[in-house]
């Protein structure tokens, strides 16, 4: 078990430059096939286990996908929530996060103050998150009531995530949205980490080796990968995309 799961993924990207996050969303995996997932990408050398999805899932299969993985990987288990609802007393740690450009004070502070008691009963780790919408959005911009921002305005990124480094966030995560036609444009994610000193994370849409080479010259600290996990062959694409990290 990794005690501090925030400073194990900082010592992480120090020492490896960039690391690969699975992201399972538990509305599309039972117990069983989650866990499947979770040791195929922990035998390729991703970092942590990410759980979450746009959409509502039960607590009570929530806590059963996250407990069938702990017995499963030794990697942590961090929440990615969209809402109260994703909020599990069995995984390791939980990203707090806001959406930033949500135009909706619900997904800005609204539901962390009704999970932060929770998340502080539960004992588990708080990573505060800056969460930024770009492109499309997919699901969660529909779900987040997000004003997403044009790939063409990296500039607009960039401000986005000082700001979020400026209020003490302490990782910067730019989500394309998950299974986004194209993910995050390399030039934004190079002016975004021009303005930062703090870890970046892109997602949505990333499903090839040459993205990944290109996201991570560009200055991606973390790259998340969920819906390349969900076809029935994930292991040997998991095992081209996390290599392309591994083996620089
Ligand atoms: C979604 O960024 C993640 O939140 C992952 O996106 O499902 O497209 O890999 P994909």
């Amino acid at each position: 078990m990794v005690n501090n799961v925030e400073k194990y993924l900082k010592d992480k990207i120090l020492e490896e430059g960039s690391i690969h996050i699975t992201l399972i969303d538990p509305e599309k995996v039972t117990p069983q096939s989650a866990s499947a997932v979770a040791h195929d990408a922990e035998s390729c050398g991703t970092t942590a286990i990410m759980i979450g999805g746009s959409t509502f899932v039960l607590t009570n299969h929530l806590d059963r996908v996250i407990k069938a993985i702990k017995r499963t990987v030794k990697i942590p288990i961090i929440l990615f929530p969209n809402n109260v609802s994703g909020i599990s007393r069995y995984a390791d740690a939980i990203w707090f996060m806001s959406l930033l450009n949500s135009s909706d004070p619900y997904f800005i502070f609204g539901a962390q103050v009704l999970g932060a008691p929770l998340i502080r009963k539960f004992g588990l780790e708080a990573i505060p998150l800056g969460y930024i919408v770009v492109g499309e959005g997919g699901a969660v911009g529909v779900v987040g009531r997000v004003c997403p921002i044009p790939y063409n305005k990296p500039e607009l990124a960039a401000a986005h995530a000082l700001a979020a480094q400026y209020l003490g966030m302490r990782f910067v995560y730019l989500e394309a949205g998950s299974g986004a036609k194209q993910p995050v444009p390399n030039n934004m994610i190079k002016m975004v980490k021009d303005f930062l000193s703090v870890p970046l994370i892109v997602g949505g849409g990333i499903n090839t080796k040459k993205q990944v080479k290109q996201l991570v010259e560009a200055g991606a600290g973390i790259i998340v990968t969920g819906t390349v996990t969900e076809r029935a062959s994930a292991k040997p694409k998991l095992r081209e995309l996390i290599g392309q990290i591994t083996s620089r």
